[in-house]
């Protein structure tokens, strides 16, 4: 089933103007270029029911989507969705959902497809997005990150100018991608997740970009301060080592890179990344395998990086944000993260380079991507067909 090209506000005459779905002509042409006081969608979405009444939030969703897997603001407050089978959606209040044309060409299926996007540090002026996605190849696919321009000067946007920075060799079929993208806080350098597509030893093999976080220039060439830079290969792209499934990827204000990634059973973990440590997948996690084979623990081998936290049961963490807004003043600097299996918001209190549990509230469904606007409100996004995206509007 397919709803939703469509912008769901609770006026009629909007609800009309969305039945049919988009078509060029009916698409608003967006604004010229973004300004960065205009405000965030508004609250003026249909209400969400959740099952957690201890909640300090009531959900609003403003569209629904086939399969989102990411959303991002842009600074004028306007968002872009991406859809695993190979969409992005530019969002903005009011007005039906437009597509963008000139995606390029994704794997769609199981954990593969349309990833991640995220706009530019230099978007306000030359309008640059990036996208992660399981590029086809020959013998599977690999994950591939991507620079665009959102181009909007004509009666529809596309991305034009599309380059591939980074493809993860060898293709291969399935497994998951991780794909996340970070920006330094200099905006001079990114941060890719890479998961190690379901293969575990990739993840220790020192020449595979799997199963790491890599690090590069915003031209996609390996960050100069890489620790195996000489190395040359993929590995030049390596920054740390040993990761799962990773689909969480941010920096808090204090500089500290943080991660979330899907473990075996009873291992999903938050990490505090750091140069060239070794985070221990498959070696060691606190979960073991779902076959009920055992993993040996962090604490066998400390030689690996522990997580700050994990998560028994898994939740499948998906998506995080270092909360900074205003709607929830005790939950700023808090790290706010999706759950997909758990079916959960979950937060955790940060102190420096140390973590707390402190909330996870049931939403009843599947939680793919958390994203804070510029206006500071937060945002959830609904996995799977008709997936919803959320505003988190604080109870009275
Ligand atoms: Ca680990
Ligand atoms: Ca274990």
């Amino acid at each position: 089933m397919r709803m939703s090209f469509c912008y769901l506000a609770v006026s009629a005459l909007t609800l009309a103007a969305c039945s049919s779905g988009p078509s060029e002509g009916s698409v608003t042409k967006p604004g010229p270029t973004p300004t960065a006081s205009a405000p965030a969608p508004t609250a003026t979405g249909t209400p969400v029911d959740i099952p957690d009444a201890s909640a300090p939030f009531t959900l609003q969703s403003v569209a629904e989507f086939d399969n989102p897997f990411a959303v991002a603001f842009l600074p004028d407050g306007r968002a872009l969705v991406t859809e695993k089978p190979g969409k992005v959606k530019l969002l903005r209040p009011g007005e039906q959902l437009a597509d963008v044309a000139g995606v390029p060409a994704v794997d769609y299926g199981g954990q593969g497809g349309l990833l991640d996007i995220a706009p530019a540090p230099t978007f306000a002026d030359d309008h640059g997005v990036y996208l992660s996605y399981s590029e086809p190849g020959q013998g599977g696919s690999a994950l591939a990150l991507a620079h665009a321009t959102l181009d909007e000067s004509g009666t529809a946007p596309k991305l034009t100018n599309l380059e591939v920075l980074f493809h993860q060799q060898p293709p291969g079929g399935g497994g998951q991608f991780g794909s996340i993208i970070a920006f330094a806080p200099d905006g001079e350098s990114l941060f890719l997740s890479s998961g190690e597509r379901q293969r575990k030893t990739p993840a220790q093999d020192p020449n595979s970009a799997m199963g790491k976080i890599l690090h590069m220039t915003l031209d996609g060439k390996p960050a100069p301060d890489n620790p195996y830079l000489s190395a040359g290969g993929e590995r030049a792209y390596i920054w740390s080592s040993g990761h799962r499934n990773p689909y969480g990827l941010t920096f808090d204000r204090a500089g500290n890179l943080w991660e979330i990634e899907m473990g075996p059973q009873g291992g999903d973990e938050l990490n505090l990344i750091l140069k060239g440590r070794n985070y221990g997948w498959p070696v060691v996690s606190n979960g073991d395998n779902y076959d009920g084979s055992p993993i040996p623990d962090h604490d066998t081998r400390p030689e690996f990086e522990a997580p700050k936290l994990w998560w028994n049961p898994s939740i499948s963490p998906a998506g995080l944000v270092i909360y900074s807004g205003d709607d929830f003043p005790a939950w700023q600097g808090s790290a706010i993260l999706g759950a997909l299996s758990g079916q959960a918001l979950v937060r955790a209190a940060l102190n420096g380079k140390n973590a707390q549990k402190a909330d996870q509230w049931d939403m009843g469904m599947r939680i793919r991507d958390v994203a804070q606007a510029p206006d500071g409100s937060l945002w959830l996004l609904q996995d799977g067909d008709g997936g919803k995206l959320m505003k988190a509007v604080p109870k009275q």
